[in-house]
């Protein structure tokens, strides 16, 4: 089989300009503003001003004053500020006034965004995910993770990092939107790659690579009622691929599969709350945002994950793909994915949810199936297990991702002789 039959990718769609990964206006090049970089030591600048488009985005004027904005051609790295005459190279969103890296407006950044329903663990996930990409699978990859704004580090130490990972006591319920303002994490991934078999001569032999990771963690709450907000939808109908995370233990047919059934907010009975209602909803949403007519399948890439996989019996993951430990050599492995992905299918079929693959491969043209663990054990008494947080294959549906954008390389390292693709 090729390894270079790689679909064309939607994200990479013509766009009429870049999206904010903030408010998801989609922003034509040149219409990206400066921020001026403001006095410092000896250096002159402006003055902090109340930038009133920022407040109005936090909902909130603390941390919204800052040097001013102002207009130049987009299109450059760099302009001078009108004010104090000092050149900057701070570019933002002209409609929410968020900073957007150099490194995304210059290659086409792309937006993963991550739905599931309530209790599902997208908290947890995100929490684990980006650690993971920030130390171990960040070195494997030779990518690096650099958050885009302040209040970005700010929020992943102070709601994921410090509980979670330093004092190991479990997330609490997200809030729904409706009552406290919410914000995506906004992350550049960056990962140099280095062609093989080209010289220098061939255009450098080193390529970097952006994707823009926001993740925007919804609370489950929001997703049950048909209303969903317009920042949702706005978020869902920029994302270049979607992570929909289930939790196994929501399948009704699943139950018999696991070892001890979490105490908890379940979410019970609820209709409202199964994970292919979360789906179709959100489905529906992008059908009509993407203007997708009934019987053509969306584009979108698609990673559906069973969440919380530590929780399913081990002779059930004994002798299964979803067990071994996935190789890290900084490529993806297709022999692997393909054997997981066999796996959960089969998994959803016993547990009478076979419904779902049958949904997703009528809705969506590209999807793919995982298992992962963000704890890697039970939880006890709102604490992380024992042994701690121990992630297992978290990292899957990104490096997925990652292929399908062409940033990661697939190989088969059986048989032998096959060329490594890239
Ligand atoms: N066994 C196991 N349990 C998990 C794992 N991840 C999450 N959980 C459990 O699931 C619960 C919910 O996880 P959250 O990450 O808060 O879920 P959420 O999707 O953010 O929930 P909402 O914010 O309410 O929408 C946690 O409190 C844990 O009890 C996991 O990897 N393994
Ligand atoms: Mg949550
Ligand atoms: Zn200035
Ligand atoms: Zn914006």
């Amino acid at each position: 089989m090729s390894l270079t039959s790689r679909v064309p990718i939607p994200g990479a769609r013509a766009r009429q300009g870049l999206t904010c990964p903030y408010c998801f206006a989609v922003v034509p090049l040149q219409d990206v503003r400066f921020r001026c970089r403001g006095r410092a030591g000896r250096r002159p600048g402006c003055e902090p001003v109340l930038d009133e488009t920022l407040a109005e985005y936090l909902g909130s004027t603390a941390g919204a004053s800052l040097p001013p904005v102002f207009s130049a051609t987009g299109r450059r790295t760099r302009a001078a500020c009108p004010g104090c005459g000092q050149e900057t190279g701070n570019r933002v969103c002209p409609e929410c006034h968020n900073p957007l890296p150099s490194a995304y407006c210059d290659s086409p950044g792309r937006i993963v965004a991550l739905v599931g329903a309530k209790n599902a663990g997208k908290s947890t996930y995100i929490a684990v995910l980006l650690h993971e990409l920030m130390n171990r699978v960040g070195t494997e990859l030779d990518a690096s993770l650099v958050a885009c704004d302040d209040r970005t580090i700010d929020r992943y130490k102070r709601d994921f990092a410090r509980p979670l990972l330093e004092e190991r006591r479990l997330l609490p319920t997200t809030t729904s939107a409706a009552t406290s303002a919410r914000e995506p994490l906004v992350y550049l991934l960056t990962r140099t790659r280095t062609r093989r078999g080209r010289g220098p001569r061939l255009g450098g032999g080193r390529r970097t690579e952006s994707l823009a990771l926001v993740l925007f963690d919804t609370a489950g709450e929001d997703l049950r009622s048909r209303q969903v907000t317009d920042l949702h939808l706005r978020y869902l109908e920029a994302a270049d691929a979607i992570i929909f995370l289930v939790d196994p233990l929501e399948l009704p047919g699943a139950r018999a599969s696991v070892a001890a059934v979490p105490p908890g907010p379940g979410t019970g009975d609820d209709p409202d709350s199964e994970p292919i209602n979360i789906i179709a909803r959100v489905t529906d949403a992008l059908r009509a945002r993407h203007g997708t007519p009934p019987g053509r399948r969306l584009p979108v890439p698609v990673a559906v994950a069973l969440t919380k996989i530590d929780a399913l019996r081990p002779g059930l993951l004994r002798q299964s793909a979803l067990h071994r430990t996935r190789g890290g050599e900084g490529a993806l492995d297709l022999d692997d994915r393909e054997a997981v992905d066999a796996q959960v299918r089969a998994l959803l079929h016993e547990w009478h949810a076979g419904q779902l693959d049958v949904y997703l491969d009528q809705q969506y043209a590209d999807y793919a199936l995982f298992g992962v663990s963000a704890l890697g054990g039970m939880p006890e008494d709102g604490r992380v297990g024992p042994g701690g947080v121990r992630p297992y294959r978290a990292e899957d549906p990104l490096l997925w991702l990652l292929y399908r954008f062409g940033m990661l390389d697939g190989v088969r390292p059986q048989p032998a002789g096959l060329d490594s693709g890239g």
